[in-house]
């Protein structure tokens, strides 16, 4: 009985080395799309650090859906907040401590990633900025230029 069940044990286990090997295979593809131009999933990550986005100036396609990983290393939290100038104009008077119902407007908490899913339809150059008090001033800015699809 034994030797019956460690044979059933052991197709298991490959089986699963198998797996795991196949979805680093795919996650080795998904990257190389990540970069290349025409359709397929696109993520941009941006890192942040000392209170910058190490990442400062990003270019999408407009119509393309893109996903943003915002890495934040520090011990304190900040936002990405991308938009239009008038976007821009409402948050840096405004009181929101939070923001979490659109995805252009996401709070990153010391120390976690956050990630959200943005679709561009209108061509143009935009900013990221976090309008945490002073951050903005210290530099916490980024560019996103969207071209035509
Ligand atoms: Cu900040």
């Amino acid at each position: 009985m034994a030797a019956t069940m460690t044979a059933h044990r052991r197709p298991g286990r490959l089986a699963l080395v198998g797996g795991l090997a196949l979805a680093l295979g795919l996650a080795g593809i998904a990257a190389a799309w990540a970069d290349a131009p025409g359709s397929g999933p696109v993520t941009v990550e941006i890192p942040i650090r000392y209170s910058h986005y190490e990442r400062n100036e990003v270019a999408i396609r407009a119509g393309v859906p893109v996903t943003f990983v915002l890495r934040n290393g520090d011990p304190i939290d900040h936002e990405w907040i991308v938009g239009e100038a008038a976007v821009h104009e409402r948050h840096r008077s405004g009181t929101e401590p939070v923001h979490a119902s659109s995805p252009t407007e996401v709070t990153v908490a010391a120390g976690t990633s956050a990630v959200t899913t943005v679709t561009f339809t209108k061509p143009g150059m935009y900013l990221y900025i976090c309008h945490l008090p002073g951050h903005e001033a210290y530099g916490m800015v980024g560019t996103l230029r969207v071209t035509g699809g």
